[in-house]
């Protein structure tokens, strides 16, 4: 159990796991007296896990010393056990209600008379989100008199990419180094990962993939010389029902096993792949398989070998499938080596051209998973059209809460409403309705494998996502994957309260500054979906040309007459045909175009005019004014928080916001002035441009 940093609840390293009393001040703590846990039935990993967090969790909140025994004593008891064992659990839920859970949903129940309060799961991961739920009531002030609940996850797979790598560098990481590895080693701190562990299962995450997806030569031995080592973290990992995955290299026969091909219809290849997954299975029984990104910016895949992906996927479903692992294949699938000149080509096709003719070919212990867009990432680009474009094969949809593209942890960029736009689109694939959340829980397809992944935004930094109000994306990610039905307001309101308390001025102005931010993010960078004006490699800050000329295929075409990328039909790239018809024909016609995507799907002149009634550059001008004002709006809002807000977090904050609002300045003037300098269309209200 992890108290080592309970003395500095300011520094962020307890995040949304601060137990703290939520009225020290007040005589009457709502929660007094709840201070004897009941173990009905079971002890084994995740059920002590789930022991140890109620310990902490009713200390910290009641003040109290906590008790753990195998029999209710007193009032005010919380009980914790499974159904069917005989051990009083069922008594206390209706026949419906215990019927009604599935493996890992639970039921908690609060007796009018006792205050005895029960939380009932068919098996012990319940019982642990069970526990979870309950803290989260207790953490945010709510009342536990006449609790009812009955929950169960709507995604299967809700899962965390880390794009670690063993030199304890993260791809994309904005804070700090790795907390798994350091110097080529799995890291022997593994009271970090147990805490990371906690964190990931509180907000509902039951999977993680530990090492980045672009393997090296080094991590590629994670399946072999460092097994032992990977066999600690699963242990840690499995006591908080944390599958764990490797991401692999493809062409580990070559490099590990000194044969002379990778290739998938191989014999000995397939030999070589399916002793690896034994070995690996007969360390860690419960592993949950591989993660594969294959043939894609320059890593290794079938088509050195004149295969396709459903080849390369199969043969590793193949390996595993004995012993109930699955494969997960990304669809991060597009030419890498584009000649800028040439204008048929377009990367956002790419997904869709490659995998959408496989689909079926797919064994079922194979997920492909599918990047929220068809882009990158971006602050704004449409729902990738190949969600939910194969009926027959499995798919999960990738986010990134790492803000690669969307101020990198140093701008606040609260991530859950783009999330829910996302999730919410209606792709129309089998009529009205088709949401991207009914593909991606697998209900519209019946699909076997289904749900969420997304790249993490945690590193070594203490509190844990280097901008603290980052955590609310982590934590906002979990509780989404958990249930897409969550409003982005609700799950801000609860990581607010739950890390900072329930001062309702503090929560309002937070809220305020998470609920707008994205917006603001998205009015001082790049403007009505064009995407990518960012500086190469690193991604971070303004340039509008930094991937112009370049061979990634991310372009916005822009002259002295116009800007945007053709993707129609009729004279474009034609991509948008690869959506149902109602979209294809919105996203075809200019008039029907949504303004936040226009450029995205259209070139037009500066001076084409927006539903909005506001000319493109005009636009331009406008928004980047604006965004750039409201940054300094946040950071201002903020300000006034410093006597409600620890003084440690209170810095955090007020560092990051001013950063931002000096890096949102850089954005609109640079934005701005290209444009002027483009188009040589002045701004109507006259205001400095360079
Ligand atoms: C892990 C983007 C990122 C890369 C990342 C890649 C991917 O291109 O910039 O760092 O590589 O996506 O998702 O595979």
């Amino acid at each position: 159990m992890s108290n080592s940093k309970l003395n500095h609840p300011g520094d962020g390293y307890l995040a949304w796991l601060q137990y703290r009393r939520v009225t020290p001040e007040a005589n009457v703590n709502p929660y007094a007296g709840y201070e004897h846990i009941v173990v009905a039935e079971g002890d084994d990993v995740v059920i002590r896990s789930a022991v140890n967090e109620l310990t902490q969790g009713l200390e910290g909140i009641t003040g109290g010393k906590v008790s753990v025994s195998g029999k209710t004593m007193k009032t005010r008891s919380v009980i914790i056990g499974t159904f069917g064992t005989g051990s009083g659990i069922d008594e206390a839920f209706s026949e419906e209600v215990s019927s009604a859970i599935q493996p890992e949903g639970y039921a908690i129940h609060t007796d009018s008379l006792t205050g005895n309060i029960t939380i009932g799961a068919a098996t012990s991961q319940g019982i642990l989100y069970g526990v979870f739920h309950l803290l989260r009531i207790m953490g945010t002030g709510g009342s536990v008199h006449n609790l009812n609940i009955l929950e169960n996850p709507v995604n299967q797979l809700r899962m965390i990419n880390q794009w670690d790598n063993m030199d304890g560098s993260v791809e994309r990481g904005y804070a700090g180094e790795s907390i798994f590895y350091e110097n080529n080693r799995i890291t022997g701190n593994l009271q970090r990962i147990q805490d990371y562990a906690r964190l990931l299962a509180s907000s509902g995450i039951n999977a993680i993939a530990i090492n980045n997806v672009n393997v090296h030569r080094v991590e590629s031995r994670l399946l072999t010389e460092f097994l032992p080592d990977v066999v600690k973290l699963a242990a840690v990992l499995r006591a908080y029902a944390i599958k764990l995955f490797l991401s692999i290299n493809y062409a580990s026969p070559i490099e590990l096993g000194g044969l002379s091909s990778a290739d998938p219809l191989d014999a000995g290849v397939r030999e070589w792949w399916t002793a690896a997954a034994s070995e690996v299975y007969a360390a860690i029984p419960d592993f949950g398989g591989f993660l594969v990104k294959a043939d894609s910016e320059n890593r290794p895949g079938p088509f050195t070998y004149g295969r396709d992906h459903a080849d390369g996927a199969n043969m590793l479903a193949e390996a595993l499938k004995p012993h109930g692992g699955i494969v997960i294949w990304r669809c991060f699938v597009y030419n890498c080596k584009q000649d800028w000149r040439d204008r048929t080509t377009d990367r956002a096709r790419a997904a869709y051209d490659h995998f959408q003719p496989l689909d079926g070919r797919f064994m079922d212990n194979v997920i492909l998973q599918v990047k929220n867009g068809p882009i990158d990432f971006q602050v704004r680009e449409p729902v990738s059209p190949l969600l939910g474009a194969m009926p027959h094969t499995n798919q999960v949809i990738e986010f990134q809460i790492a803000q690669e593209y969307t101020g990198q942890q140093r701008h606040v960029c609260y991530l859950v409403p783009q999330w829910k736009e996302i999730l919410n689109f209606d792709t129309h694939l089998r009529g009205e309705g088709t949401t991207v959340k009914r593909i991606v829980d697998g209900s519209v397809h019946g699909n076997a494998y289904s749900g969420f992944a997304a790249v993490s935004n945690i590193g070594n930094d203490t509190n844990w996502t280097g901008h603290l109000l980052a955590q609310a994306n982590l934590f906002g990610y979990g509780r989404l994957a958990w249930n897409p039905e969550l409003s982005a307001e609700k799950m801000a309101v609860e990581w607010i309260t739950l890390t900072f308390g329930t001062n309702e001025l503090l929560v309002q102005t937070l809220l305020d500054i998470l609920m707008n931010s994205w917006e603001i993010y998205e009015s001082y960078t790049a403007p009505l979906g064009v995407g990518f004006m960012v500086n190469p490699d690193h991604h971070y800050g303004p340039n509008v040309d930094g991937y112009e000329y370049s061979m990634w295929g991310t372009y916005h075409f822009a002259d002295c007459y116009g800007i945007g990328v053709d993707r129609t039909s009729a004279t474009g790239t034609g991509y948008t045909s690869q959506y149902a018809r109602m979209n294809m024909e919105c996203y075809e016609s200019l008039e029907s175009c949504p303004d936040e995507l226009l450029l995205f799907f259209h070139h037009v002149p500066y001076t084409h005019v927006l539903h909005s009634g506001k000319t493109v550059i005009q636009h331009i001008y406008d928004t980047h004014f604006e965004g750039a004002e409201r940054a300094d709006g946040l950071a201002a809002a903020w300000k006034l928080m410093k006597e409600h807000v620890d003084e440690q977090a209170y810095r955090q904050v007020a560092d990051r916001l001013a950063e931002q609002v000096d890096h949102a300045k850089e954005w609109r003037d640079r934005i701005n002035t290209y444009f002027l300098r483009k188009s040589g269309i002045a701004d109507q209200w006259g205001r400095t441009i360079y």
